[in-house]
């Protein structure tokens, strides 16, 4: 496969980026080899700069549930453009969208919108902090929320996939208000909370991991968390950046049962623009300014660009329910399919699945918590995705990620990803 362009481009943007890449999971440093610059995508398919066409897995992270380039966005984004793009003013397109969001996403009664995930996860932990007056938040080993200082710390995204679990440049004083737990682990959350008297403001976690690959919370695990806080007054977080319109229509709580004070969401919810957004209890949400004292504000907060491709984005999935059935059965027969190959080739493996995320883990034993994930074969997990890459199939380059399958992905594109599975072991 001639990759040369990348390579080329990839020089020249280390020039002038660091790392020449501007988010560090692109760079391929865990899976090894130089990234790949894209050009386009259609439907399924991502093309480089030298013209290779991948069947896209990762599909931005997430956002492309529909596919690149899904027409009636690009329709919508194409209407807005002559309008101009962002006026800093209220919009009706901004109300459409909260109005979407507050009927489908069970905990959520008001919703603020912001542009990236880390920006939501940042803002819905300060508002947990002004409205319980505490000061400590519990994480999870494992758990990624994005790049704000009180979520570097022992992140599962980025920094877990370097190794470097802290990031240099967070403040001892903003990591002492942080305290790790173990996902899955009941008894560790409540020690901490015992240890912290009346000073946990939040417990946040992804209800379903993907950053460090897929685990399902073993059930009751959710409810536990969702008991323990009722009991001492904490606000529970879902972070469901990636699982929000992912897993369900009102994403990991609608489908597990379990709702939050507070949800997260991205992703998806731009269709591929920067958007974000954080909403929850009514109560806890009017402390947000200007209704309340907790400060929040963002001068492309909910521009109507991006509102536009979202709204076409939102509605298209409250409409359409249909298509979680379609893109989770589409999953289940990728992942079954290179389940069977994986131990036919007597290859030690696990695969984590729900709805329309996954992940294969390098590893024989379940992986139910950041210590089982760092134990797998990472080395492996880098081989193979190489082999899937010169094969034409674009995974996560980071054995601590999930593959999102799109709606375009069909019984052609399940054949020619199995028939590359077989080829890259
Ligand atoms: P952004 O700031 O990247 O929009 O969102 C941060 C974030 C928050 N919460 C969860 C659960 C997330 O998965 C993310 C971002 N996810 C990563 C993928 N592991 C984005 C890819 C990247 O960092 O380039």
């Amino acid at each position: 496969m001639n990759i040369e362009t990348s390579k080329s481009l990839f020089a020249q943007a280390n020039s002038y980026i660091p790392g020449g890449v501007n988010s560090p999971v692109r760079a391929f440093k865990s899976v090894g080899g130089d990234p790949i610059f894209m050009a386009r995508a259609q439907g399924a398919y991502m093309y480089d700069a030298d013209g290779n066409a991948y069947l896209d897995l990762i599909n931005s992270w997430g956002p492309m549930i529909l596919g690149h380039a899904y027409p009636p966005v690009v329709e919508a984004v194409r209407e807005v453009l002559p309008e101009s793009f962002s006026f800093g003013t209220p919009t009706e397109i901004e109300v459409e969208m909260a109005e979407i969001i507050t009927r489908v996403v069970p905990s959520v009664e008001k919703v603020r919108m912001v542009n990236s995930g880390t920006e939501a996860t940042m803002s819905a932990i300060r508002l947990a902090r002004g409205y319980t007056g505490r000061n400590k938040m519990i994480k999870f080993a494992g758990c990624y929320h994005g790049h704000g200082d009180s979520f570097l710390i022992a992140a599962g995204s980025g920094a877990m996939t370097f190794g470097v679990p802290n990031s240099p440049g967070v403040p001892e004083g903003v990591a002492q208000d942080t305290l790790i737990a173990e996902f899955n682990n009941l008894e560790n959350v409540s020690a901490l909370v015992d240890a912290n008297p009346d000073q946990v403001a939040a417990i946040i976690l992804e209800p379903v991991t993907g950053n460090m690959g897929v685990i399902v919370p073993d059930a009751g695990f959710l409810e536990g968390l969702r008991k323990l806080c009722d009991e001492k007054g904490i606000v529970l977080i879902f972070d469901e950046v990636m699982t929000g319109f992912r897993l369900a229509v009102g994403g990991a709580q609608e489908r597990l049962g379990v709702t939050p004070d507070l949800t997260t969401l991205g992703k998806i919810i731009g269709g591929g623009m920067p958007v974000g957004a954080y909403g929850g209890k009514r109560e806890i949400m009017e402390y947000v300014s200007p209704a309340g004292p907790v400060y929040q504000a963002g001068t492309l907060s909910g521009n109507p660009l991006a509102m536009r491709a979202g709204h076409v984005m939102l509605s298209t999935l409250t409409n359409h329910p249909e298509i979680y059935t379609e893109i989770d059965a589409t999953t289940e027969q990728m992942a079954n399919g290179m389940a069977e190959i994986f131990t036919e080739k007597g290859v030690a493996h696990n695969i984590a699945r729900l709805g329309s995320m996954f992940t294969l883990f390098f590893r024989e034993e379940a992986v139910r918590n950041f210590e089982d994930a760092k134990a797998c074969d990472t080395a492996a997990f880098g081989k193979f995705f190489r082999n899937m890459l010169s094969n034409g199939i674009y995974l996560p380059p980071s054995q601590f990620e999930a593959v999102f399958v799109s709606r375009e992905v069909k019984a052609e594109q399940v054949d020619q990803f199995l028939t590359a599975v077989r080829a890259s072991l």
